[in-house]
């Protein structure tokens, strides 16, 4: 019999999901329970695949929003494992950070890793031995290595998996501020897999043994896009293999339309209906940012898009028709120019980039509705402006990277 487990973490649960505009009621209760709808189709899964245990790798509550409601839901979600004999192993991540005690109020399946690194064993049903190393952070930071914690490889069991929340070493270290590690000193230690959090977005570091960040299981805003989920690991032979399974219930994406001579504000809307269909995955709910290339638009057009009138059209339209997605953002573009996700920004493309994208046009589809009054267009326009704009943008950026924080 194959051993099976499931690998996740940044559950973020209760995200707050802020700065979002208006949305119909339903849809909104929809978005805001989707942390908490991820992980229990997660425990679903792990039920329904009979897996041998669950491991959870950091950040299951976000620090700042670390409710009661939170806690009792995951720690039903754990009963709902313990019911049927799974059991899950835990470590606290930068988010959730605190001292392991003995006294956890979770349920008995629970094995919290303590704050230094130890060593966890189990026996399968099918009489093979599992040893699992890891750790919970007791603060927000730990700049110390702590991958010289970790054991080698124990010579009396069948497999060894290590858990670590943590970012890949950069050398900067005004940045390595969570148990910093390079994918070969984790190689280095004979593992047959490595359970990685912090990072959300999923990636496979190394394929043999598999060094893998499972990512979040829902993405909290735009830019943590796309398919999000959780790992199904099984062994195979003397091997594990990571397979990714998405469940997220809302998920983020961005649209660039093409316009079609459309001249009428409905026939636009009918087009972005049509052109936009369902980009989401099966069973997940899309909240999608539209871009409209500004040069294919008229002078008519552009302005009802800036004026907002075209967005509320065509979210009427998407409620009407009860499509499985929403636009929450219509934004204008310029042709040659493309904002870059700030999590994909190093400093030369941003330096690059900032000279095309801090300009007039960009930063008066930006305003918005603001820019229909003539005194704040006027404003807009002033070319000091820009460059102060582009300057704040900048500083506001670097920040953001040196503190992190988004994961
Ligand atoms: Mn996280």
């Amino acid at each position: 019999m194959n051993m099976k487990f499931i690998h996740t973490g940044d559950l973020h649960l209760d995200s707050p999901f802020l700065g979002l505009t208006e949305m119909p009621d339903q849809l909104w209760k929809q978005v805001h329970q989707s942390t908490f709808a991820a992980f229990q189709r997660i425990v679903d899964a792990a039920i329904e695949q009979v897996v041998d245990f669950v491991l959870i790798v950091g950040d299951i509550y976000d620090r700042d929003h670390h409710s009661a409601a939170a806690e009792d839901f995951f720690a039903e979600q754990c009963q709902r494992l313990a019911d049927h004999h799974i059991p899950v192993y835990l470590s606290y991540g930068n988010h959730d950070y605190q001292p392991v005690t003995n006294h956890s109020l979770l349920p008995s399946n629970v094995n919290v890793f303590d704050n230094q690194v130890e060593t966890k064993f189990l026996t399968l049903q099918n009489g093979q031995r599992v040893a699992i190393s890891g750790f919970s952070y007791d603060q927000r930071w730990l700049d110390q290595d702590y991958v010289a914690q970790y054991p080698q490889r124990k010579k009396d069991i069948d497999w060894q998996i290590g858990m670590l929340h943590g970012a890949v070493r950069t050398g900067n270290d005004q940045q390595d501020h969570y148990a910093p590690f390079t994918t070969s000193e984790l190689l280095a230690l004979h593992y047959d897999y490595w359970a990685l959090g912090h990072i959300h977005k999923h990636q496979v570091l190394h394929e043999q043994p598999a060094v893998v960040y499972c990512g979040n299981p829902q993405g909290r805003h735009k830019n943590e896009d796309g398919q999000h989920g959780y790992y199904l690991v099984e062994s195979q032979d003397d091997r594990l293999i990571p397979e990714f399974r998405p469940v997220a219930p809302i998920e983020w994406h961005q649209e660039i339309v093409s316009i079609n001579n459309d001249e009428t504000s409905q026939q636009l809307v009918d087009d972005l209906v049509h052109q936009i269909d369902n980009p989401a995955t099966e069973d997940a709910f899309a909240m999608v940012e539209i871009k409209l290339p500004a040069d294919q638009l008229s002078a008519g057009l552009k302005r009802q898009v800036l004026a907002g009138s075209i967005l509320e059209r065509l979210q009427n339209a998407c409620e009407d028709q009860q499509l499985r997605w929403w636009p929450y953002q219509l934004n204008l573009q310029s042709a040659s120019t493309q904002l870059p996700k700030i999590t994909d920004l190093d400093e030369k493309y941003w330096s690059e980039s900032a000279q095309q994208v801090f300009t007039s046009d960009q930063v008066m589809a930006l305003a918005g509705k603001l820019a229909n009054y003539p005194f704040i267009a006027d404003h807009l326009e002033d070319q000091q402006l820009v460059a102060e704009l582009q300057k704040s943008a900048t500083q506001l950026l670097g920040q953001g990277g040196a503190d992190d924080d988004e994961d």
